[in-house]
């Protein structure tokens, strides 16, 4: 491996806590100590915010009864999650078991009507809407049990990240005022992440969706709204109807040197992106040896790729796959899902 840019080596693992969470922002904040408010006097300021904010007092006041402290669990979980880390193809075996792919091919037969719809309407195929719903809540089988505003309390009054949290508690609280859930059922991961899509507070007021039209955005139980979420989700960050997301190829031992002699590094806050060797468009890819995997040439298409890569596996990824990478930034789970429903596409 020496001289080739494997920048991706150790991935991060995919911990679920999508679209745009805690893995964007981790700077920690310094403060003193000695000047911090008690709980009591914090949560005071948020009340009083939220309510100029314009959220109903009745509103404000039933969620944040039920906050009584920050919970333990929720810092604990925080603190340790940046130490997770396994190379990208152990977790890609571990994602792409027979027992998943089988899984998202019942799955996508089961809905097959349904995702056939939402896919016509937002241009994201069904098998990659199974993919992304697979990763996140196991096909909708657990999407955490948090309670949501109690999570985002406890992160929002941590001193590491207090003003992305406090935006996402308030943002959290405008969805009770809305009425799109009751405060019961507002659920999710221990990061705030929340229904069968996991989305940030701030993801769902911008992209859930009321797809089965009972007047609700309901991502914790209605399919319709789940699928039709994830795909406004992936359409608003760029996902291109009818392209693939990339493909995996075979390098030959020399090539990612001259490729990366003199790029200049990308932009951006999501670090996953940031490593992506390229854009390069496919026919220099090509020029460069890069192969298919069973070494036939690659397709000849005006299309840019960038090439992500782990220590023995390596992937060409078009602009698409960093739609995945917004929903959660990390190859590890871009690719987990990519490939995955590349296999449930192909069960179909
Ligand atoms: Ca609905």
């Amino acid at each position: 491996m020496r001289g080739r840019v494997v920048l991706g080596l150790l991935i991060a693992l995919a911990t679920s806590l999508a679209v745009n969470a805690t893995s964007q922002t981790a700077v920690p904040t310094p403060v003193q100590e000695e000047s911090r408010p008690t709980f009591a006097e914090w949560l005071a300021g948020v009340r009083a915010e939220a309510i100029e904010r314009g959220i109903r007092e009745e509103i404000v006041d039933q969620a944040l009864r039920t906050v009584e402290a920050p919970l333990p669990v929720v810092i604990e979980r925080d603190r340790t999650q940046a130490e997770l880390v396994q190379p990208l193809e152990a977790y890609l075996s571990r994602r792409l078991t027979p027992a998943i792919v089988r899984t998202g091919r019942q799955m996508a037969a089961k809905h097959r009507t349904l995702l056939g719809r939402i896919s016509t309407r937002y241009g994201v195929s069904p098998a990659l809407l199974v993919a992304v719903w697979g990763a996140e809540s196991n096909f909708g089988r657990f999407s955490g049990v948090h309670p949501t505003v109690t999570a985002l309390t406890t992160l929002a009054f941590d001193p590491r990240r207090p003003t992305l949290f406090r935006k996402e508690l308030f943002s959290a609280l405008e969805i009770l005022n809305r009425g799109d859930i009751e405060l019961a059922r507002m659920r999710g991961s221990w990061a705030g992440a929340m229904g069968q899509p996991q989305f940030m507070p701030s993801s769902y007021l911008q992209y859930a969706e009321d797809f089965d039209g009972d007047g609700d955005r309901d991502i914790w139980g209605s399919p319709a709204d789940v699928f039709a979420s994830i795909a406004n989700y992936l359409k608003g960050y760029g996902w291109t109807a009818g392209e693939r997301w990339g493909r995996e190829v075979r390098l030959p031992s020399h090539v990612a040197e001259p490729v990366a002699a003199g790029m200049a590094p990308r932009a951006g806050t999501c670090r996953a992106a940031r490593e992506m060797n390229g854009p390069l468009p496919l026919d220099e890819w090509q020029r460069l040896g890069v192969r298919l995997t069973n070494g036939a040439a690659l397709p000849k298409a005006d299309m840019n790729a960038s090439l992500v890569s782990g220590s023995s596996r390596h992937f060409l990824v078009y602009d698409n796959y960093e739609a995945l990478l917004s929903y959660n930034c990390a190859h590890s789970y871009a690719l987990g899902v990519a490939l995955l429903s590349d296999r449930v596409a192909a069960g179909r």
